[in-house]
C-alpha cells in the first residue's frame, strides 16, 4: 500500500529551496498542537529575521519509552539547562547537505536497504506526522548510487491490526529468482512484537513504490513461549541455510531476563516465509547486555576486498560478522566469529571481543545499524542512524530530527585479522570539488595553528599525522589508563598527545569540535593509540548532550596516523586508520556557522612534536535530495 496521500506536501518542498526546507508548513492536519505552533512560529515571516530567538514551544511527549522501544536517547540527560534562545538561522544550519534527511520530521533506523533493477533502495523508521518518535512508518527513498535521493511515498503506514502501534525495523530479502520480501516488526493493537511480510505491489515496478502487506498470512511470527510480547523484534535479511535447495534462516532479537538480562538472538527457519519454525537453542546470547534490538548477521571474506551475499557458504576464508544494537546503552557492537548453521551457534574468534565488551561499528552518536549485500557493486553496506543529541523542543523547532550517515562499505581487515574496516562508500567522492593540499606542516607541542581554507562547513578531509621519533623515545614516563572519555578530552595534556583538529570552530574558538589521536606508552615501552572525538565545546549552548567519545585504534608497524573527517553543519564523522575506529558526532554551533565556520590543527602533548605529513580538504557540494520527479519515472533516466 502506498502512503496516505503525502503528495500534496512534496510539491511544497518542490517549491522550497533545499536548505529551507523545514520551514514549509504542511500536514499541519497530522499535527499535534505544540508541533503546531511550532509549525506557526516557523512560517512567520519575523523568523527570517536572525537576531530574534525562536520561541520555544512546550515539549512535546514522545511515546517510545512506554512503547518499550528505543527512540530519543538523550532525553533525560539534559537535567535542568535552559533552553537556548536558538535563532532561525542557527536551526537552518543545521540541516545536512549531502547526508540523508526526509524532508522532514522524526526518522530513526534505516530498514530493508537493497539494490533492486537499477535503484538502490532505502527505507527507514518514519513519523509522518511529527518531529518526535511516534506513528512509525517506513519512509522510503531511490538513488542510483547511494547518495543523491528521491524521495517517494510512505512505503507502509502503520494500518493493520498486526502493526497499529508501528511498522517498525526489518530487512529486504532477494530470493534467487528475484523476488522480494519484506520482513518487518509491527507492534499490534495491544502492543505486542510480531513479525509480519510484505510484497513489492508490481514487482516489474524499479521504484517498488507500493507495498502490499500480507493480510492473509500477518502475523507470520507471534512472541514464543518465555519471550516477553514487548522483547522480540527486528528480523534479519534471511539467508540460505544450506540444508536443502529452499530453506532459509532469519534472526531475531530478544532478551532474556528472567536470570541475568542476557540479550540474545533467536533462529527461525522457514521455506515460503509464510510459515515459520523456530530452531532450537539461540543463535548467541551474552549475559548482561539486555534486549537486542536490529541484529545483523553476515559474511565476511578474510582475504578478499570484496563483500559477500548474506547467503554465502562458510568456508576457511569466511568469517561471519554478529552486529547487534544494545538498547541498554544505545550502541551497535559487533564480533567477529564463525557461524554454525548445523547447531544454531554463532562463536566469536575471541570470547574478549564479544558483543558488550568488543569492538563498535562507531564509538559516537550512531545505531540501529542495517547492512545489505550490493550484488551491483559486490559489496556490504551499513547503513546507520545518528540521531539528535539536542532537546525535543529544538527538534519541534527545526521541523526534523535525525540524519542517517554516510553509507560505509565494510571489509574485513586482513592487516589487523581482528577488526572490520568501514569506510564511506566511493560514490561520495563525486560531490568533492575545490580540493586544496598542505604537505609538512610542523605541529609543535602545545600550538593551535589556523589552517587557511574557506567554507568550512561542508567538507571532506584526509590528514596523516607523523610523531617526531625522537619525542617518543624520550619519554619515559609511563601513561596508563588513559580513556578518551574520562581523560581531559583535547584540553587535557599527556606527553603524546592530544593532536589532531579542530573543526566547526569559530574564530575565537569558543566553539570547536576536536578529532584526535592521543599516544600513550605503557611501562613496557609500547603505544597504545586512541582515537577521540571532543563535543564539550562544541556548542556555546547547554541544552545539549555533549561528550568525549573514542576509543584505541590499531596501528601497524610503518603506518602513519591517518583520518578521514566529513563534515556536514550539525554532522561530523570520522574514520581512523582506513576506518578501524570510526566516530560520529552531532554538533549544534551556534557562533561557528556559515562563514563563520574555521578550521585548525592542534597539538597539545607536552612533549610530542608532530607533523601533519599530509592534509587535504574538499569541499562538498549538496547532494540531490528532492521529491521524486513523476515525470522522470517513466523514462527511468534520474
Ligand atoms: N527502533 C524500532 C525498533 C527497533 C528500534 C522502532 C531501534 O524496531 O528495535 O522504531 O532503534
Amino acid at each position: 500500500m502506498s502512503g496516505r496521500d503525502l503528495d500534496s506536501t512534496h510539491s511544497q518542498f518542490l517549491l522550497s529551496p533545499p536548505r529551507q526546507r523545514h520551514r514549509s508548513c504542511c500536514l499541519i492536519r497530522l499535527l499535534p498542537l505544540t508541533a503546531l505552533l511550532a509549525v506557526i512560529l516557523l512560517c512567520n515571516p519575523l523568523s527570517n529575521d536572525d537576531t530574534v530567538p525562536v520561541l520555544s514551544p512546550a515539549p512535546p511527549s514522545s511515546r517510545g519509552a512506554a512503547a518499550g522501544v528505543s527512540e530519543k536517547s538523550t532525553t533525560g540527560m539534559l537535567g535542568s539547562a535552559p533552553a537556548f534562545p536558538w535563532t532561525n538561522n542557527m536551526l537552518v544550519f543545521q540541516r545536512t547537505a549531502f547526508h540523508f534527511q526526509p524532508e522532514k520530521n522524526w526518522m530513526n533506523d534505516p530498514d530493508g536497504p537493497l539494490f533492486y533493477k537499477g535503484w538502490y533502495h532505502l527505507f527507514y523508521q518514519y513519523n509522518p506526522a511529527s518531529s518526535v518518535w511516534g506513528n512509525i512508518a517506513w519512509g522510503h527513498a531511490v538513488s542510483r548510487d547511494l547518495i543523491n535521493w528521491e524521495h517517494l511515498s510512505v512505503a507502509m503506514m502503520p494500518d493493520r491490526w498486526y502493526d497499529f502501534n508501528g511498522v517498525w525495523s526489518g530487512s529486504a530479502t532477494i530470493l534467487p529468482d528475484g523476488r522480494l520480501v519484506m520482513l518487518y516488526t509491527g507492534s499490534t493493537h495491544e502492543s505486542v512484537q510480531v513479525q509480519n511480510i510484505a510484497f513489492p505491489a508490481d514487482p516489474a515496478d524499479p521504484l517498488l513504490l507500493h507495498w502490499v502487506k500480507s493480510d492473509e498470512h500477518n502475523p507470520v511470527i507471534s512472541p514464543p513461549e518465555g519471550i516477553q510480547f514487548k522483547d522480540f523484534r527486528d528480523p534479519t535479511t534471511a539467508w540460505h541455510s544450506g540444508e536443502d535447495s529452499g530453506t532459509w534462516l532469519l534472526a531475531i532479537g530478544s532478551k532474556n531476563d528472567s536470570g541475568e538480562h542476557a540479550g540474545m538472538a533467536l533462529v527461525y527457519r522457514t521455506r515460503d516465509f509464510v510459515s515459520y519454525e523456530l530452531v532450537a537453542g539461540v543463535l548467541h546470547s551474552v549475559a548482561g547486555t539486555g534486549m537486542w534490538e536490529c541484529v545483523d548477521l553476515y559474511p565476511v571474506h578474510t582475504e578478499a576486498s570484496f563483500g559477500l551475499d548474506t547467503s554465502a557458504a562458510s568456508a576457511p576464508a569466511v568469517r561471519h560478522v554478529l552486529k547487534v544494537s544494545l538498547d541498554d546503552d544505545k550502541h551497535d557492537y559487533y564480533g567477529i566469529g564463525r557461524y554454525y548453521a548445523e547447531n544454531n551457534s554463532w562463536v566469536p574468534d575471541d570470547p574478549d571481543l564479544d558483543i558488550g565488551v568488543g569492538f563498535r561499528l562507531d564509538y559516537g552518536k550512531y545505531y540501529a545499524a542495517k547492512s545489505f549485500y550490493d550484488q551491483n557493486k559486490r559489496r556490504r553496506v551499513v547503513w546507520g542512524w545518528s540521531g539528535e543529541t539536542d532537546s525535543e523542543q529544538a527538534d519541534i523547532l527545526k521541523g526534523w530530527a535525525s540524519v542517517q550517515t554516510i553509507p560505509r562499505t565494510v571489509l574485513f581487515d586482513a592487516e589487523t585479522g581482528s577488526n572490520l574496516l568501514l569506510w564511506p562508500v566511493e560514490e561520495l567522492d563525486t560531490l568533492r570539488f575545490a580540493g586544496k593540499n598542505f604537505t609538512n606542516l610542523p605541529l609543535p607541542a602545545h600550538t593551535v595553528k589556523p589552517l587557511e581554507f574557506a567554507g568550512t562547513t561542508q567538507l571532506d578531509i584526509m590528514a596523516e599525522f607523523e610523531m617526531d621519533e625522537s619525542s617518543v623515545k624520550a619519554t619515559m614516563e609511563a601513561d596508563v589508563g588513559y580513556n578518551c572519555s574520562t581523560s581531559g578530552g583535547a584540553a587535557g595534556r599527556g606527553a603524546l598527545g592530544p593532536f589532531g583538529l579542530l573543526v566547526l570552530a569559530d574564530s575565537i574558538r569558543s566553539e570547536q569540535t576536536a578529532v584526535y589521536f592521543y599516544v600513550a606508552k605503557g611501562v613496557d615501552g609500547q603505544l597504545t593509540t586512541y582515537f577521540c572525538h571532543d563535543e564539550l565545546r562544541s556548542s556555546n549552548a547547554n541544552d545539549i548532550v555533549k561528550r568525549i567519545y573514542g576509543s584505541t585504534v590499531a596501528v601497524l608497524r610503518g603506518e602513519v596516523l591517518s583520518v578521514r573527517i566529513l563534515i556536514d553543519h550539525s554532522i561530523v564523522e570520522s574514520f581512523a586508520q582506513g576506518g578501524r575506529t570510526c566516530i560520529t558526532s552531532r554538533v549544534y554551533p551556534t557562533a561557528a556557522i556559515d562563514g563563520a565556520a574555521k578550521l585548525f590543527l592542534f597539538n597539545n602533548a607536552t612533549n610530542a612534536a608532530v607533523t601533519v605529513k599530509s592534509l587535504t580538504v574538499w569541499k562538498m557540494r549538496p547532494a540531490l535530495m528532492r521529491p521524486l520527479d513523476h515525470h522522470l519515472v517513466g523514462e527511468q533516466s534520474l
